[in-house]
């Protein structure tokens, strides 16, 4: 069940809040007080209950707003109680004061803003001594290591328990409690108004991640990166294994450059059968690799991992494919599987010396095009040119070098950075000139709105994304991607799709 988190200032506001969650279908709601800015008064806010709730009064040092007395705070709680609220939360160190009553439920809690603490399990035990329904630990996780121990910490407990970890990176305990035995998860409501760092939104767990459908048969699969919030990855392929009928879920996993191993090492406790793999990790996880795949080989990068039917760990690069696929369909192709690549002979400039930027450069200089590649960093794009066997400019020379056709493969211009462009609009002077941006969110970057005003080709990531998508869906599940509905998700979250 997921529960659904709302606090506001006024009476009347929190009242209405409760009632626009119960609209939008929410089962539980927990009710912030501690938001409120006059003196609570329960019997107003308790009248009329359009769902089950969760009464909560957050003291400042757990990241709450109650600031006034903590006699007064244990007395409202007491008073909740009195009235019947369906759970209480309260925390670990004052749950003994307050005494079992009625019908309602004990959630003991314990927070920490700074850090996910060693001893978190005897933390839980602690908690487990204060006459709980429901354990709730939430800590605030520093990198996946942290993030995962929490979750164990909930998989492995014995008692009804929700474990957070806090964070961006702690997101997908916020997901995968539901196949761990949590009995419900926090999610928010008002985007206005965030609870918790790494907290997901209500429709977003519902409509992103199928919440209610996880179970303990829930088979996992990854999107791992750093940044990783943009990723749309999780929202297609889980609307596509919903629609198959598959029990399966993609959560994001926020890896920094340099924890990869330590993310590997915990995959197979997870449980995670298959991972997408975006910036900054393509080229790292070939080491970690049991078996590569020929796209991985020729490339030196890896979009995807799957357990193949040996139980080896498989590197895949559906990029590469994808990317082709999209670019000569922009530039052409001929039906005569005989003729030549449009590529071939053309100048292409490529942007960036990453992952994507590596699947470029070969694929198009395997199909004739003379490449240059240039990146931020020089000593990047010239070792990678020395692999491709092609050129490499410096970066401060790319507005000047553009040819037939340039690739953007660096993150500039990503969400939430919609305003950067890798080029200058002096860049797109010739009209004859295919702009392909590999970015595909936001769809339409400002390279490629400044590229079209200039009467320039341009081909958006979108075909590229939901390409490598659907190969990788092959992948993880032997069938077919359901691609119209890979795109009309996108076309939810990104607005009106560019060819349309
Ligand atoms: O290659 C893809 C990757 O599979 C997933 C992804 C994403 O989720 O943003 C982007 C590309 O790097």
């Amino acid at each position: 069940m997921i529960c659904v988190t709302i606090g506001r200032g006024r009476h009347t506001s929190l009242v209405e809040e409760w009632e626009a969650a119960a609209k939008a279908g929410a089962e539980l709601v927990e009710l912030r007080v501690d938001c409120l800015r006059r003196e609570p008064d329960l019997k107003r806010i308790l009248k009329d209950r359009p769902t089950p709730m969760v009464f909560t009064i957050r003291r400042g040092a757990d990241g709450g707003m109650w600031r006034g007395q903590e006699e007064k705070r244990q007395q409202l709680l007491r008073e909740a109680i009195a009235l019947g609220v369906d759970y209480v939360d309260l925390e670990n160190d004052i749950a003994d004061k307050i005494r079992r009553f009625g019908k309602t439920k004990r959630i003991v809690s314990h927070h920490n803003l700074k850090n996910t603490p060693i001893d978190l399990a005897d933390v839980a035990e602690q908690c487990a001594t204060c006459d709980p329904d429901v354990v709730k630990i939430a800590t605030l996780a520093h990198n996946f290591a942290d993030a995962a121990r929490v979750l164990k910490l909930g998989a492995t407990s014995k008692r009804p328990t929700i474990a957070i970890a806090m964070g961006e990176v702690g997101t997908f305990t916020r997901i995968l409690g539901a196949k761990y035995g949590a009995p419900f998860t926090y999610a928010g409501f008002n985007p206005e108004r965030v609870f918790a760092a790494g907290m997901l939104s209500f429709p977003s767990l519902k409509k992103d991640y199928f919440y209610d459908q996880i179970d303990a048969q829930t088979e996992v699969y990854g999107v791992v990166g750093d940044p990783i919030g943009h990723s749309l990855s999780p929202a297609i392929h889980n609307a596509s294994f919903r629609q198959l009928g598959l029990n399966k879920v993609m959560a994001p996993f926020l890896v920094p450059a340099g924890e990869l191993e330590t993310f590997y090492e915990d995959l197979e406790w997870v449980g995670i059968k298959g991972c997408s793999v975006t910036i900054p990790h393509k080229v790292d996880v070939i080491p970690l690799l049991q078996h590569k795949e020929n796209s991985v080989e020729r490339t030196g990068s890896c979009n995807t991992v799957a357990l193949n039917e040996d139980g080896k760990w498989t590197g895949y690069n559906t990029d590469y494919r994808a990317a082709m696929d999209s670019i000569e369909a922009v530039m052409g192709k001929s039906e005569d599987p005989e003729a030549p690549s449009p590529l071939l002979e053309k100048q292409v400039l490529i942007l960036g010396a990453g992952g994507v930027a590596r699947s470029m450069a070969f694929g198009v200089a395997r199909r004739g095009a003379n490449v240059t590649i240039t990146n931020r960093h020089d000593e990047r794009s010239t070792s990678l040119a020395e692999e491709v066997g092609c050129r490499a400019v410096t970066w401060s020379m790319r507005a000047t070098s553009i040819a037939d056709v340039v690739i953007n493969c660096t993150p500039v211009g990503m969400h939430p950075n919609v305003d950067d462009t890798p080029l200058p609009p002096s860049a797109f002077q010739r009209s004859s000139l295919v702009v392909f941006d590999t970015i595909y969110h936001p769809e339409n970057t400002m390279m490629l709105k400044l590229a079209r005003e200039r009467g320039c080709t341009t081909l958006t990531g979108v075909d590229m994304f939901v390409r490598q998508a659907a190969l990788q869906f092959k992948i993880y599940t032997g069938q077919e991607a359901p691609t119209d509905l890979m795109r009309s998700v996108l076309k939810r979250k990104l607005g009106p799709l560019r060819d349309e």
